[in-house]
């Protein structure tokens, strides 16, 4: 299989190639390229677009940007278009879209086409986050997943994606290609970080306490209000947590379980770390419905566990 080392500019690998000489099945290749395709044009709305609202609110009742809108529309019509999708649903859509035309594919995409968009005025990171079943049952529980990948908008725009054979990480280059960055990403040393979203004052008592244990480890605070960037920092640094934990107030927490959890706790699981909700494994919930959302604790091994023994010891 082609490899490369970090940052090596000669023969490099793009990741159209990549897939393919990984063995990954044409369709699902497919749809891994058209997310990638999409990918420059959010990025150049992103740098350029209008920021402001859309006039629109999702199901949610959140205020749609008309960027969050417009990010949703280039990837459904790169899906609906690539033949290979049997059924799509985002977090920016009030139903499920059943792609019957112009044929009836094999795979099924749940994806939240803008991630923290709120951030994008003042300038910090934002992403893309793809979700892939195989069948046209989007209603399963993660571990089903045939794929997951993010993009994310920083100072470069990149690629973090698994197919169930590791997390590899691309990065677009001049031409708007993405090229091969790593491969196999693992968590392999303690939580250096944490990134912990929700009011401090809400927390319950196991993530109070499992939060000062982090602070008395020196575990430091890096948390920048975006799920993808917070999520890929805990990746490529090699070990971290982020939680964004039940709260007093609100017991599932705020992210969304199809659109957000299952993708990223597929993908932190192939680094060889794990996500809970505090009590179980993020990949085995069944979901209820599309927008169910849950607490979420992801990222190093240990550091997950210790956040569910703290919950169960103060919490039961
Ligand atoms: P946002 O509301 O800006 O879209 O998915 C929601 C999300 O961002 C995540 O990206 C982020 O981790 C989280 O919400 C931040 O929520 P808080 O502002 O409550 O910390």
């Amino acid at each position: 299989m082609a490899s490369a080392e970090r940052g090596q500019s000669k023969f490099q690998v793009n990741l159209r190639r990549y897939l393919r000489e990984s063995g990954v099945d044409r369709d699902l290749r497919r749809i891994i390229c058209e997310i990638a395709n999409a990918s420059k044009y959010i990025i150049n709305a992103i740098r350029t677009g209008d920021l402001g609202v859309a006039g629109t609110s999702n199901l949610y009742g959140e205020q749609q940007l008309a960027l969050d809108v417009l990010s949703d529309r280039i990837i459904q019509k790169r899906l609906m278009h690539s033949g290979v999708v049997a059924k799509m649903a985002s977090e920016e859509m009030d139903e499920i879209i059943d792609v019957t035309y112009p044929t009836n594919g094999r795979y099924s995409v749940a994806f939240d086409p803008l991630d923290g968009s709120s951030l994008v005025d003042v300038n910090l990171a934002v992403g893309t986050i793809v979700s892939i079943y195989e069948g046209d049952n989007l209603l399963q529980p993660g571990r089903n997943q045939v794929a997951a990948l993010y993009v994310l908008y920083g100072p470069r725009t990149t690629m973090v994606v698994s197919t169930g054979k590791g997390v590899h990480e691309f990065a677009m280059n001049l031409l708007m290609e993405f090229d091969l960055v790593q491969e196999n990403i693992q968590l392999e040393g303690p939580a250096k970080i944490y990134a912990p979203g929700g009011l401090r004052s809400k927390y319950t008592a196991g993530t109070e306490k499992f939060t000062r244990a982090l602070e008395m480890n020196g575990t430091k605070l890096r948390y920048s209000g975006g799920f993808v960037p917070d999520i890929n920092q805990v990746l490529l640094k090699r070990g971290g947590i982020f939680m964004y934990p039940h709260l007093k107030d609100t017991p599932n927490g705020k992210l969304r379980l199809l659109y957000e959890l299952s993708p990223m706790a597929f993908l932190v699981e192939q680094a060889g770390g794990a996500a809970s909700d505090g009590k179980q494994r993020i990949l085995d919930i069944q979901p209820e419905n599309f927008h169910q959302r849950a607490p979420v604790f992801i990222g190093t091994k240990d550091a997950v566990a210790s956040a569910e023994k703290c919950i169960r010891e103060e919490e039961g």
